[in-house]
């Protein structure tokens, strides 16, 4: 993904209803132009027509009314509103109405600040693949996306945290746009027909990491992702037999812990490098920082950016050690 081009995605029509929207819009822009052309091009005309040099005081009469001309201003601008609101509205119906959910493949969306979580139905070895998709800025790309099957229709049930704030979910080949609320589910659908990869954009000002909170969806054939769907993989193009990661770095990447912090450098994102971190806390004090982060705040830094993690014990037990390791 290109950062520095996030428009790249409307070079590309993906989902089958972005033709539509597309068409909605260029209606919409040329009516626009025309009935602004319409009310513009005859006041500067009449402006310079009648201009106080070129009119004579004993030529000025006062029209009251003209039923032919005021008919027509009020039945055309009518008429035209009626083939804007039609294609607005038809199109908006076919984004609106979700498919059957037994003819679709319905995901959980959560986002929050700031990384994008996807959640799947059980596959048949009851595994559920939950992802998580973050920007990373180290290698300039997002790390794991929504992967779908080509020509399926995809649900998405969408929200967020109740500390969070409302995000958008935007991506531009599909020409769908839908808020994520916290506390409230939105639903959005789409099928796309063309594998690929498109950029998903945060669409909503949502704080410090905004500009970073990319996404992608990756369009599948079929029988790559239900390879991938039916094995425990947390995504398709990372091998699940080699088992390299920790139990640690796994729940680092799965809690979107790098949205906010760089582990292995110095670079503060939008908390502090954790770098080398076990060398100057005990563990104690790191554990502290993830269930009751407000507690020590290092200098520079501020109370109520880092969201409480409401882990396992177990499970923070592991994040400490993960953290400790960087050195
Ligand atoms: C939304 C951004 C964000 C996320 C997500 C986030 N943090 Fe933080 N973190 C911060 C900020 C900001 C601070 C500094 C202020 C504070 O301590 O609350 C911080 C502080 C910390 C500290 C203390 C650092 C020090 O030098 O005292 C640790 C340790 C830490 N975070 C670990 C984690 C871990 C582990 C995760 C994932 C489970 C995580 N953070 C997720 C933003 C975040
Ligand atoms: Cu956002």
């Amino acid at each position: 993904m290109d950062a520095n081009n996030t428009l790249t995605g409307f070079n590309s029509m993906a989902a089958t209803f972005a033709a539509d929207v597309d068409q909605a819009f260029w209606i919409n822009f040329w009516i626009s132009i025309v009935l602004g052309l319409s009310v513009i091009v005859p006041m500067f005309y009449f402006a310079w027509k009648y201009r106080e040099s070129n009119v004579k005081d004993e030529d000025i009469i006062n029209y009251t009314h003209n039923t032919p001309l005021e008919i027509a201003w009020t039945l055309i601008p009518t008429a035209l509103m009626m083939v804007l609101f039609y294609y607005g509205y038809t199109s908006m119906k076919s984004l609106r109405t979700m498919p059957p959910a037994s003819e679709s493949i319905t995901i959980k969306l959560e986002g929050s600040k700031w990384k994008w979580k996807y959640e799947y139905p059980a596959n048949k070895s009851g595994h559920v693949h939950k992802i998580t998709s973050v920007y990373d800025k180290k290698i300039g790309d997002v790390k794991r996306g929504l992967y779908v099957p080509v020509g399926t229709n995809i649900i998405l049930e969408m929200t967020a945290p109740l500390n969070d704030v409302i995000h958008s979910w935007y991506v531009p080949a599909f020409r769908m746009k839908e808020d994520v609320v916290p506390g409230r589910t939105t639903k959005q659908w789409f099928k796309s027909d063309v594998p690929g990869e498109y950029e998903v954009e945060c669409a909503e000002y949502c704080g410090t990491a905004h500009s970073y909170m990319y996404s992608k969806v990756v369009v599948m054939e079929q029988a790559d992702y239900d390879a991938w769907f039916e094995s425990t993989a947390k995504s398709p193009f990372e091998d699940p037999s080699a088992a390299t990661i920790s139990k640690g770095q796994s729940l680092y990447e799965d809690n979107g812990c790098a949205g906010c912090h760089s582990i292995d450098s110095d670079a503060i994102l939008v908390g502090p490098a954790l770098k080398g971190i076990g060398a100057k806390y005990d563990a104690e004090y790191l554990k502290d920082a993830i269930v009751n982060p407000d507690k020590d705040v290092p200098e520079g830094f501020y109370p109520g950016v880092m969201p409480p993690f409401a882990l396992p014990d177990a499970d923070v037990a592991e994040l400490v050690k993960y953290m400790q390791d960087a050195k």
